[in-house]
């Protein structure tokens, strides 16, 4: 009798054990172990990035209360980022609220903005849901410090933007803060210097526990993001087994979502991919303000403020042209990245005009060019000829791309492309075929045809080339 006691207790262990460890997703009706999690097949990683690989270019939204001083603390213009003004203007917790609390964004239309990305060619976008001020855009049932409960507008305003993203069919994810200069068992007691390397809060696990995690829960199973997107990660409490504890608990929610590299502490610096070769949790690299080099064979996304900062600065006019922007993402798609572009909207909810001019040239461009980026791959051997000469080709097939930033003469010489015998070349937004020659060694010169209007290619052009790289 003893012994059946026993085996029964034994069996009800090892049946809860088995329950604990697969989570099932109510959104993918996937069920995934720890296990398989953490040891993922190629092929399941490279399904489950399929996607975004393809998509490109994103749009990545900085928003809070920091729009509200909009760079100015009492009169003065602060320096650096404006996101980041509570802790360079080393503003108290109490007064900093006094923003939230003016946060009042009557013009904002998730609808007009995200139509706006679409037309600019934007595939997906990633919305800041908390800075590292702690601020929350949606209504957290964790805490009051949120768009709902705390700030003037008294509005979830994640949800009419996940909606108006279902609409248009653009992907939506999420940017969130592991640093939290709100919370006091985060980088709150840090004040006047929230940003320090040198404290470390004995009750951060409690903040991850008690607030982090349910937090992300309630972003998860309330919005389905298709990205989780962290941030904030250098902070001295944050550790690797965080990093594997976070990136599992999310995925164990929904087993198809992507999450960057940030949440874990490999993130080299600014250069944003992971260093060494430990084993990090994350799915892809973040360069920041920056665009590789070369090529990796670690996925990854650049992410590229317009002007100066992220979060909206209204004395911030550096604004980098259409064509830098549009040379950007013909760069990093050459090298096998992603570009997310960020735009700061008021605290209003406007879009800054210039952004918006910015964006709607990417989309005219994109209108014409964008089968040399979108579901494009590197090329074997050569991403660049030159400074200004990109090369991009098709998933899967011989379609070749010569793009030229910046414009050339009445020929052109790609190097690395040989034309099929016979077949035509183009440049997109010309409907006629052009003329070229093929010679060993120099590769492929095309001729540009003299009677061509040259104001519609005012920016990158894009050559088409059916045939093979050499
Ligand atoms: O500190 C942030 C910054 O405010 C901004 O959000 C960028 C975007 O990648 N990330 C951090 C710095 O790495």
């Amino acid at each position: 009798m003893k012994t059946i006691t026993k085996l029964s207790v034994l069996a009800l262990l090892i049946f809860s054990f088995v329950q604990c460890k697969e989570k099932s997703s109510k959104d993918s009706g996937q069920t995934l172990t720890d296990e398989q999690i953490i040891n993922e097949s190629k092929q399941d990683f490279n399904q489950r990035m399929k996607w975004w690989r393809d998509a490109k270019f994103g749009m990545f939204i900085h928003w809070g209360p920091y729009a509200v001083p909009a760079g100015v603390y009492k009169g003065k213009e602060v320096d650096g980022i404006g996101e980041w003004i509570m802790d360079h203007a080393q503003i108290p917790v109490s007064e900093y609220e006094e923003y939230a609390r003016q946060f009042d964004p009557v013009k904002y239309n998730a609808d007009k903005w995200v139509k706006m990305a679409k037309d600019a060619g934007v595939k997906y976008i990633i919305i800041t849901t908390k800075h590292h001020d702690g601020f929350a855009l949606w209504d957290s049932k964790v805490s009051d410090y949120d768009a709902k409960d705390f700030a003037a507008i008294h509005k979830d305003l994640l949800m009419p933007l996940k909606k108006a993203c279902d609409k248009y069919g653009v992907k939506l994810g999420f940017y969130h803060s592991i640093m939290d200069w709100h919370h006091p068992d985060a980088q709150r007691p840090n004040y006047p210097n929230y940003n320090t390397d040198k404290k470390t809060n004995p009750n951060f696990d409690s903040y991850v526990e008690n607030y982090l995690k349910p937090q992300l829960k309630e972003l998860v199973e309330t919005y389905d993001p298709a990205v989780l997107w962290f941030d904030g990660e250098w902070i001295p409490e944050w550790t690797h087994a965080y990093g594997k504890e976070i990136f599992t608990y999310v995925r164990e929610m929904k087993p198809d979502i992507i999450i960057n590299n940030r949440v874990d502490v490999g993130r080299n610096g600014m250069q944003g991919m992971n260093e060494g070769n430990e084993q990090f949790f994350g799915d892809f690299g973040t360069p920041e303000q920056e665009i590789l080099e070369g090529t990796s064979d670690f996925d990854w996304e650049s992410c590229m403020t317009m002007n100066d900062t992220w979060g909206y600065k209204k004395n911030d006019h550096n604004w980098k042209s259409a064509r830098t922007l549009i040379n950007n993402l013909s760069d990093i798609a050459a090298k096998g990245g992603n570009y997310l572009l960020n735009v700061g909207p008021t605290a209003e909810g406007l879009i800054p005009q210039a952004s918006v001019e910015r964006l709607a040239a990417m989309g005219d461009w994109l209108d014409v060019n964008g089968e040399a980026i979108y579901k494009t791959e590197r090329l074997q051997n050569h991403y660049k000829q030159g400074e200004n000469i990109r090369y991009t080709k098709k998933e899967g097939q011989p379609v070749y791309y010569g793009i030229s930033l910046d414009k050339p003469g009445s020929s052109i010489t790609f190097k690395y492309l040989k034309p099929n015998d016979g077949s035509d070349v183009y440049l997109l937004g010309y409907d006629q075929p052009l003329e070229w020659k093929y010679s060993e060694g120099q590769g492929v010169t095309i001729q540009i045809p003299s009677n061509m209007n040259r104001e519609d290619f005012d920016q990158a052009m894009v050559f088409k080339v059916n045939g093979a790289e050499v």
